[in-house]
């Protein structure tokens, strides 16, 4: 039986950088003889400019929700008559509904982001002291919860007489999404292979404020609460605005780290900077019966149709949803196919070629389609024994 891919390429660098994950999951999967049926929806900001209504065609959701695999590219598109995005008549942006239309209703509460630096590449710290760490020193996940907080729709706006007076976003914090996403943290903990590139202990770390906050003095409390059940792993916590320097200074000391939605959405672009930038950054957004992978990048209007941008997030996020529908079916051919991708990864970064110009300036730039052509071979190779 094939497997249903649903692909939601989205807008300006979206379908690029997808199209260079497909083709990388092709090549793997006719050596592997993994079958799929793909089901490739549009979606986005420009989407809705042409369509005037929707950001997405109707039936969309039911779709998404059947398939064994979803995988997202970037949306978001400027809008052409102001500032900003698209933005629909509701006032989300277009594109809200494959990204956070999908991990609320399907429940994916788990926002899962490797930030690992691989041998080769130079983080993206400017100074007289780059290439201070080691690869191996930046081999972290960071874990943001993916259903409520800030993004909770229980705000809105006060505009009398058509004028916008007042705009208010309440951030909700659930005792239900923060077990559910703080469990999740220290399981993954328990089944990484390493604890912190520091010390070789596993250890979770919530990133709070709770000093302030009543919705992180909840979330800490069941942190502490939940860690009772992982006597083998150490429980740490950091007030947020601490941990942005604690983890560009020591980066080492970090093993699996679980926050709430806006402070993760914003700490985990920045520790991309420690992995070379976010071109390099993979997020899967994980729940009990679905998940959706992407590039956290975004979709790069300026550079769009130049086949010019990085793909290999999103050859990552292939990477990573074979290895979770492969652990979910137990099907050995899926995880023999994302570990093959890893290591084409990893040689073609070691081999410094070809490569895009974010990794290794504009001079010596491969175009995003070469770099997906090299790592599809390389996978491929690598699946064969070569
Ligand atoms: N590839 C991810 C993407 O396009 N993200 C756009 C976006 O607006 N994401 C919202 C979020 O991650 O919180």
């Amino acid at each position: 039986m094939p497997y249903q891919l649903v692909t939601l390429g989205g807008d300006g660098t979206g379908p690029e950088v997808m199209r260079e994950g497909l083709r990388v999951l092709d090549a793997v999967s006719k050596v592997e003889g993994i079958e799929w049926t793909i089901d490739d929806i549009p979606c986005g900001g420009q989407y809705y400019l042409e369509h005037g209504d929707r950001d997405w065609p109707k039936g969309a959701e039911e779709r998404c929700s059947a398939a064994d695999l979803i995988l997202l590219g970037a949306v978001g598109w400027p809008s052409p008559t102001g500032s900003g995005p698209v933005l629909m008549k509701d006032g989300k942006m277009a594109g809200f509904s494959p990204v956070i239309g999908n991990r609320t209703r399907l429940d994916l509460f788990a926002n899962v982001r490797p930030v690992k630096l691989y041998e080769g590449v130079r983080h993206r710290i400017h100074g007289a002291n780059q290439q201070v760490w080691q690869p191996g020193k930046v081999d972290m996940v960071l874990i943001r919860e993916n259903t409520e907080g800030l993004y909770s729709p229980t705000g809105g706006k006060l505009s009398p007489g058509g004028r916008t007076q007042v705009a208010i976003d309440t951030r909700v914090i659930t005792r239900r999404a923060s077990e559910q996403v703080i469990r999740f943290a220290f399981e993954l903990c328990r089944r990484r292979d390493k604890g912190a590139p520091k010390d070789g202990k596993k250890r979770v770390t919530a990133i709070v404020k709770d000093n302030v906050l009543h919705g992180c003095q909840l979330f800490a409390q069941i942190f502490f609460e939940i860690g009772e059940e992982y006597p083998d792993i150490e429980k740490d916590t950091a007030i947020v605005d601490a941990f942005t320097q604690w983890l560009i200074g020591q980066p080492e000391f970090y093993d699996v780290c679980v926050t709430t939605n806006m402070f993760g959405d914003i700490v985990t672009d920045l520790a991309s900077v420690l992995q070379g930038g976010m071109g390099m950054a993979v997020g899967g957004n994980i729940g009990f019966n679905n998940a959706m992978f992407e590039p956290i990048h975004g979709s790069a209007p300026r550079h769009a149709g130049k086949d010019k941008v990085n793909p290999i997030a999103m050859i990552l996020a292939v990477k990573e949803g074979l290895e979770w529908l492969g652990s979910r079916k137990d099907d050995s051919r899926l995880g023999r196919a994302a570990a093959a991708i890893e290591a084409a990864v990893v040689s073609t970064l070691k081999a410094g070629a070809p490569l895009t110009y974010d990794l290794v300036g504009e001079e010596a730039a491969a175009r995003c389609s070469e770099v997906g052509e090299a790592i599809a071979a390389a996978s491929v190779a690598n699946l064969r024994g070569g």
